[in-house]
C-alpha cells in the first residue's frame, strides 16, 4: 500500500514519531540516509504497525500517496537543510514538507519561503516532549500555509498528546510561527526550572531540609496550583538515590547545567523585539554562571559579609517560598506570552494565545494545570494586555506578594543567590510603579546625546540646551 506519512531522519525522535503514526494506524514511510538505523527500527519494532521502508529517497517518495506529506526529524541547521533539497528534488508540486526538529525560526521563515516558490507547501512544527512524548503523544506546533494542514493536520492531531479529548496540537499560523512558540516554549521550560531550582536551594540551604524532605514537599506542592510535570518529577529526582555511593543522586551531580540553545535562542530574539523577559534571561544567565567553573573555583573565598540567622518557622517559610515560585512563574509565563505577542505583531502572524496554553497542557515538558487558568484567562479576554492582569493571575500575585518579599530578603540576607525570584520580583515593582527612573535616563540621554524628551504635561519633543544657557526648546 502507498503511505499516508512519510519521516525521515529515524535517531531517537524520529524513529519514536514514526512508531506513534504506526501505532495509530497509518502506513509509514521511513528513511534515514544510513539504512542501518532504519533496519534497527523495523527489526525493533517493525510489529508496531505497517512500516514501508527505502533506502533511497527516490524510492520513499515514490512509497507515499499523494500529497506526499514527509517529516524530516534529522539535527537541526545543515542537516535539515540538506534533506529538504533532495526532498525538493523528487517531489511533485502540492507536496508538503514538515520540519519537526529544532529550527531557529528564521531558517524556517527561509525555507517556507523558498519552497513556496517551488510550489512546495512547507511546515515547520515545534515538536515538545522528548523521546517519550514522540512515542506515546508529544505536543506540537505547527505553523505554515494554512492549505497545509488540512491534509497534516489529521495526522498530526491523531498522534498527538489528549487533553480532555482536545488534541494539543493545532494550526499555530504562518512560516515560522511555529517554531517560534516552540521556541519561547522552551525558554519558559528554561524559567520555570531556574525558579524550581532556586525553591529546592532555599529549602535545602536556608531550612536545613535533605533532599528527600524537599522531595515531600515537592510532592505536596504538586497537590495543589503548582501541579506539573515539572513539579512531580522533581520530586522524582530529589528522592533518587546514587546506587554507587548511596547518596541522593543530585548530590553526586556536578552543578554545572548545560544548555542546547533555544533558551539562548529565545532571550535574543527578545532582545530584538525589545521584550522584557527577564525570568528567561535570568535562567539562561544561570545556567551559564553555573557552567564557569573556573570562575567559580577562583571565587570561593570571595566575602560573604554578616549573614542573618535562618528563619526559625519552618512551616511559614515553606509556604511563603511556595508562594514566591508561584507568583515568580506567573510572571516568567506572562513575559513569555509577552514575546509571544509580540512576534506575532512583528511578522503578521496572528497568534492566538488561549490556543497556545490549549495544546501546551498535555504532552510539553511545561505541562501543568495553570496552563487552563491561562487559557481560560485568554477566553475570557483575548485582548488582555498582559496575563499578569488577568483576575486570576492578578489575584495570585497579590496574595503572594508579601511572601515572595519575604523569601527574596531573607535568601539576599542568607547569601543565597536568587536570580529568578529577585528579578520577576523587580518586574513586578517595576511593572506596578507609578514613577519608573526612566524619566532620569531621559534627561541623560538628553544631557549628553541631545536624544530629547516627552513633558508630562505637553505633547511633543522637548530639548534642553544644556551646554548653553539651559533653556528648553521643542525638538
Ligand atoms: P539528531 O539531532 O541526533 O540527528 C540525527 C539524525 O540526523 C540521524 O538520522 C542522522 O542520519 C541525520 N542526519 C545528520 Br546528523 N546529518 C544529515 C544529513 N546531512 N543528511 C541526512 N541526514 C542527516 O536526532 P534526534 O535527537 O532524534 O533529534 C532530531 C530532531 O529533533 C533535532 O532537530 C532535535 O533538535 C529535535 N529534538 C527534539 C526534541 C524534543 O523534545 N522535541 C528532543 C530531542 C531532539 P544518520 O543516521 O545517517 O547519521
Amino acid at each position: 500500500p502507498l503511505a499516508q506519512i512519510g519521516v525521515t531522519g529515524l535517531a531517537v525522535m524520529g524513529s519514536n514519531l514514526a512508531r506513534n503514526f504506526a501505532r495509530h494506524g497509518h502506513v509509514v514511510a521511513v528513511h534515514n540516509r544510513s539504512y542501518s538505523k532504519t533496519q534497527t527500527l523495523l527489526d525493533a519494532h517493525g510489529s508496531d504497525g505497517t512500516f514501508v521502508a527505502s533506502e533511497s529517497i527516490e524510492d520513499f517518495v515514490a512509497s507515499l500517496e499523494k500529497p506526499r506529506k514527509v517529516v524530516i526529524m534529522v539535527k537541526a541547521g545543515d542537516p535539515t537543510d540538506a534533506v529538504i533539497e533532495e526532498l525538493a528534488g523528487v517531489m511533485d508540486e502540492g507536496d508538503i514538507i514538515i520540519d519537526g526538529g529544532n529550527a531557529l525560526y528564521t531558517d524556517t521563515i527561509r525555507r517556507e519561503s523558498s519552497l513556496k516558490d517551488r510550489g512546495l507547501l512547507f511546515v515547520g512544527a515545534g515538536i515538545s516532549g522528548g523521546e517519550e512524548g514522540a512515542l506515546n503523544g508529544p505536543s506540537i506546533m505547527p505553523g505554515g500555509p494554512a492549505k497545509s494542514y488540512e491534509s497534516v493536520g489529521p495526522l498530526l492531531e491523531s498522534i498527538s498528546a489528549h487533553v480532555d479529548g482536545t488534541p494539543c496540537c493545532t494550526h499555530i499560523g504562518p512560516d515560522g510561527s511555529g517554531h517560534f512558540v516552540k521556541m519561547v516554549h522552551n525558554g519558559i521550560e528554561y524559567a520555570d526550572m531556574q525558579l524550581i531550582g532556586e525553591a529546592y536551594n532555599l529549602l535545602r540551604d536556608a531550612l536545613g531540609m535533605d533532599p528527600d524532605a524537599v522531595a515531600d514537599v515537592f510532592r505536596q506542592w504538586n497537590e495543589g496550583d503548582l501541579e506539573s510535570y515539572l513539579v512531580e518529577i522533581t520530586a522524582q529526582v530529589l528522592a533518587h538515590k546514587d546506587a554507587k555511593t548511596g547518596k541522593p543522586l543530585v548530590d553526586v551531580i556536578v552543578d554545572a547545567a548545560e544548555q542546547k540553545g533555544t533558551g539562548r535562542w529565545t532571550v535574543k530574539s527578545a532582545l530584538d523585539l525589545g521584550v522584557p523577559v527577564t525570568g528567561i534571561a535570568e535562567a539562561v544567565f544561570a545556567r551559564a554562571l553555573s557552567g564557569a567553573r573556573g570562575q567559580r573555583e577562583a571565587s570561593k573565598g570571595l566575602a560573604s559579609g554578616t549573614l542573618s540567622a535562618k528563619p526559625e518557622d519552618i512551616e511559614t517559610f515553606t509556604e511563603d517560598i511556595r508562594s514566591a515560585l508561584y507568583a515568580s512563574k506567573v510572571v516568567a509565563y506572562s513575559q513569555g506570552f509577552d514575546q509571544i505577542a509580540a512576534g506575532s505583531a512583528e511578522y503578521d502572524w496572528n497568534l492566538h494565545p488561549g490556543d497556545l496554553a490549549t495544546i501546551w497542557r498535555g504532552g510539553c515538558i511545561i505541562r501543568a494545570r495553570f496552563l487552563n487558568r491561562i487559557k481560560d484567562a485568554y477566553d475570557e479576554n483575548p485582548e488582555l494586555p498582559a496575563l499578569l492582569l488577568a483576575p486570576y493571575f492578578r489575584d495570585a500575585v497579590e496574595n503572594a506578594v508579601d511572601s515572595w518579599r519575604r523569601v527574596v530578603s531573607t535568601a539576599t540576607l542568607l547569601g543565597i543567590p536568587v536570580p529568578g525570584f529577585a528579578s520577576a520580583l523587580s518586574y513586578y515593582d517595576g511593572l506596578r510603579a507609578e514613577r519608573l527612573p526612566a524619566a532620569l535616563t531621559q534627561g541623560l540621554r538628553d544631557f549628553f546625546g541631545a536624544h530629547t524628551y516627552e513633558r508630562i504635561d505637553a505633547d511633543g519633543k522637548f530639548h534642553t540646551l544644556w551646554s548653553e544657557d539651559r533653556s528648553e526648546i521643542e525638538a
